[in-house]
């Protein structure tokens, strides 16, 4: 049996690609899901066969986005099953689909924990501002709120995406009272803020942090203004290649969705640039909120090596270990 594009696979990588399916969280449970239901449907009697079709579907989908390094990890933490002495491939699809299911789950009680934990920091009468859509981040909010807690929240815009549209409806219908602001009016609005709150693509060794465009320049006006800074981030979001001094890589996507096609071919001396992540330095950082509680961003290494399982030295030697709070663990 040879090799056929399983549908899912491919059509999960499309979505991921045109941003139907976004977000770092959102992006790892549907890539892992995708791979699950790939093995379940692989009718392979080789092992090796079925190794190198799982192997071929999970590169597809890592190559998608560069930047959210919740899906390698994912990927990867995933398909450490298959490398392991397996003997046949009734045992490896149901060893795989095990590992999925408890990534997936996992995943989604981690952002659960960090609402709790970010939940804590929001006051009575705090005015607390977000960008993007950060589903935990989002929690945070929604949690403090189910708690009682009574805030407002700044939302951005977040061009050209609109995801603040994302975030606006979601605390619409939660009942949280919201002002929507455009991305450049944050350093005009930051003096009346108490509290960032974002999420995150990737999370350094440094504790530098990789979020939507625009994220660094907020930090950057919070740290002006003494406002605190606090991103939202399961610990599979940490970056275990930065150990070595690896960058992550910021994906630049089509100027298309800048300026549309129709005014940018009026303007042949215009060249449009549409990075849609920055780093912000740990320095503007207070705190990292993960399923295992708030950490300065000094302590991303600790992360890195105690909850991810990777460690200087180790590279190439180990794969990751499973999340500690695995759900059947
Ligand atoms: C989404 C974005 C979000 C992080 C964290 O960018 O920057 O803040 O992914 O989100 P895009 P979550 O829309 O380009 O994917 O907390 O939901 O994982």
């Amino acid at each position: 049996m040879y090799y056929v594009q399983p549908m899912l696979v491919t059509d999960t990588a499309e979505k991921i690609k045109k941003m139907e399916i976004r977000g770092a969280g959102r992006i790892a449970r549907a890539a892992v899901t995708a791979l699950k239901e790939h093995s379940d449907t692989l009718s392979l009697k080789d092992l090796a066969e079925y190794r190198k079709e799982m192997s071929n579907a999970a590169d597809l989908l890592i190559a998608t986005r560069p930047t959210a390094v919740s899906l390698p990890n994912a990927v990867h933490l995933v398909m450490r099953t298959l490398s392991r002495e397996i003997h046949s491939v009734s045992t490896a699809k149901e060893e795989f689909a095990r590992a999925c299911e408890s990534f997936i789950c996992t995943s989604e009680s981690a952002v659960q924990r960090i609402g709790e934990v970010g939940a804590r920091h929001i006051r009575d009468g705090e005015v607390v501002l977000t960008h993007c859509n950060s589903e935990a981040a989002l929690e945070c909010l929604l949690d403090a709120h189910r708690n009682g807690v009574n805030f407002t929240v700044y939302a951005t815009e977040v061009r050209p995406g609109n995801q603040g549209l994302l975030t606006i409806k979601i605390l619409n219908d939660a009942g949280i009272p919201t002002t929507y602001i455009v991305d450049s009016a944050v350093r005009y609005f930051m003096k009346e803020v108490d509290r960032v709150i974002v999420g995150a693509d990737a999370v350094s060794v440094n504790g530098a942090v990789v979020n939507k465009i625009g994220t660094s320049q907020i930090a950057l006006a919070a740290h002006e203004a003494r406002t605190s800074f606090l991103v939202a981030a399961e610990t599979y979001k940490f970056a275990p290649r930065t150990i070595l001094g690896e960058f992550i890589e910021i994906e630049e996507r089509d100027g298309s969705e800048v300026l549309p096609d129709t005014i940018a071919k009026t303007l042949p001396h215009i060249t449009v640039r549409n990075p849609v992540f920055d780093v912000t330095p740990p320095e503007y950082v207070d705190l990292i909120m993960t399923e295992e509680g708030a950490i300065p961003p000094q302590m991303a290494y600790i992360i890195i090596r105690d909850y991810l399982g990777w460690e200087i030295g180790d590279f190439g030697a180990r794969q990751f270990n499973p999340l500690t709070n695995n759900c059947f663990n």
